[in-house]
């Protein structure tokens, strides 16, 4: 039997005062940082069972770490996707072009042109080689930090800077929090910013799939914390009751803005564990290396696919910069964390592998990266026609009460009409887009 804790005891009582456990980061702005105590395993020494497996034989895939790419920035194990060339570099340009668009929408958020912007450095692997082992029409449910898929699906640049904008352009019509867009054609369904609503959706929509007797799987991407949401687990108990073609894929990047995954849980066990008690397969893997997200993504699409069940995939990795531009991290945590992270930067361990087998150079590298950086600022000179933030360049003003019912209920009428006339009196003279 356990000891009973030593804790403060009542008067009158020998019983120990109970006691609850408030889970603290390791380090706090300005503290030294040391994350030797991280075991992230030996590249290529993960096995790869057969993707039709009973979850109960891979339950060490859901402790360990998947890893392909060596600290000699080779391809190593059965994980390696071997991937030709070509492939490889449409990954790497896919990722640089990521962080282009990042760094200058950023850019963009502190110059007054747009109200907000998440970037998603450090994870772009976890959205651009996953998407890039998924077909193109697979229907993906996105959180707000995966604009790597659009980039990796092709959706022009300048359609999600009209949405970054909110601008006459915005096919949204200025509707969504800018960066939560949403795109038919290319299966990617509205972001919510409602952490977690994306999970059950994905699961229903890949049991619809499946009743329907089509061939299209869902996947789905959450935050390591928002997995602590009613939501995610039951996304997990349809998922795994009825055998749903889905992926669900956890991007556990330590922090939930300021919240240390430890207040998900992630002290007690790993993301990728919680698959185990729902009976689902459960892969970890090292989200800084491109061809081993690449690698768990098609795993879980090949069991999807041959209706062998859904997978859950945790990526570990580390969110280098804030939580968006409304957020300071310096206030809760130590800088040093981002240098010290031990998986380092995915961008640049494809590139190095790239380098290692002969098929890239920093020549090449460098003309890549000018190339992503132009070819985002073009296409924001275009967008910025369109309008931007303050400049009424806006879809127009009535179009607020317009698409969502058939017929306008009276309240909503009435509240039209009273915003019309209000606007009259504030600009007598009119405006161009009221
Ligand atoms: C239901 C709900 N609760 C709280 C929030 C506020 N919120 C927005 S993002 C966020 C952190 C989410 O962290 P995580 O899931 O780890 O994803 P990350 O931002 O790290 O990618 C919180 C708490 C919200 N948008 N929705």
């Amino acid at each position: 039997m356990a000891d009973r804790p030593d804790g403060e005891r009542k008067a009158g009582s020998n019983k120990p005062a109970l006691a609850l456990h408030v889970p603290e980061p390791k380090y706090r702005p300005g503290d030294t940082v040391d994350f030797s105590d991280l075991d992230i395993g030996e590249p290529g020494k993960q096995p790869r069972p057969d993707e039709a497996c009973d979850p109960s034989e891979m339950g060490e895939l859901a402790y360990g770490l998947v890893r392909v790419l060596g600290d000699d920035d080779k391809a190593h194990g059965p994980w390696d996707p071997k991937l030709d060339p070509e492939t490889l570099r449409t990954m790497l340009h896919n990722m640089a072009l990521v962080r282009a668009f990042d760094e200058r929408m950023f850019r963009g958020q502190r110059q007054g042109k747009t109200s907000f912007y998440m970037k998603c450095t450090g994870e772009e692997a976890t959205s651009v080689a996953a998407a890039m082992a998924l077909a193109s029409d697979d229907m993906v449910f996105p959180s707000y930090r995966q604009q790597g898929i659009l980039i990796a699906r092709g959706y022009p640049l300048i359609e999600m800077i009209n949405q970054i904008y909110s601008n006459k352009g915005d096919k949204l019509k200025g509707r969504q929090l800018p960066i939560m867009y949403s795109s038919r054609e290319h299966s990617f369904f509205s972001i919510s910013g409602n952490l977690a609503t994306q999970t059950p959706q994905a699961v229903g929509w890949a049991m619809a799939s499946a009743i329907k007797g089509d061939s299209r799987i869902a996947a789905t991407w959450v935050g390591e914390g928002s997995t602590a949401e009613g939501d995610f687990h039951s996304a997990c108990t349809f998922a795994t009751v009825y055998n749903a073609p889905v992926i669900l894929n956890v991007i556990n990047n330590q922090w939930a803005i300021s919240s240390f995954s430890g207040f998900a849980g992630a002290e007690r066990t790993t993301f990728a564990a919680r698959a185990l008690g729902y009976g689902l397969a459960g892969l970890r893997v090292d989200g800084n290396d491109a061809l081993a997200c690449f690698a768990a993504q098609q795993w879980a699409a090949n069991r999807a696919r041959a209706n062998a069940g859904p997978t859950l995939i945790e990526y570990f990795t580390y969110r280098a910069e804030g939580h968006s531009t409304s957020d300071d991290p310096t206030g809760y945590r130590s800088a040093q964390e981002r240098t010290e992270w031990p998986l380092g930067d995915p961008v640049m361990r494809l590139k190095r592998h790239l380098i290692a087998i002969g098929e890239w150079d920093e020549e090449r590298q460098e003309k890549m990266d000018l190339e992503a950086a132009e070819r985002v600022k073009a296409a924001t000179k275009e967008a910025e026609k369109n309008g931007i933030l303050g400049h009424g360049l806006h879809h127009p003003f009535r179009t607020m009460f317009e698409d969502v019912f058939e017929e306008l209920p009276w309240h909503l009428r009435e509240q039209s009409k009273q915003a019309i006339r209000e606007r009259e009196i504030k600009f007598p003279e009119g405006r161009p887009n009221a």
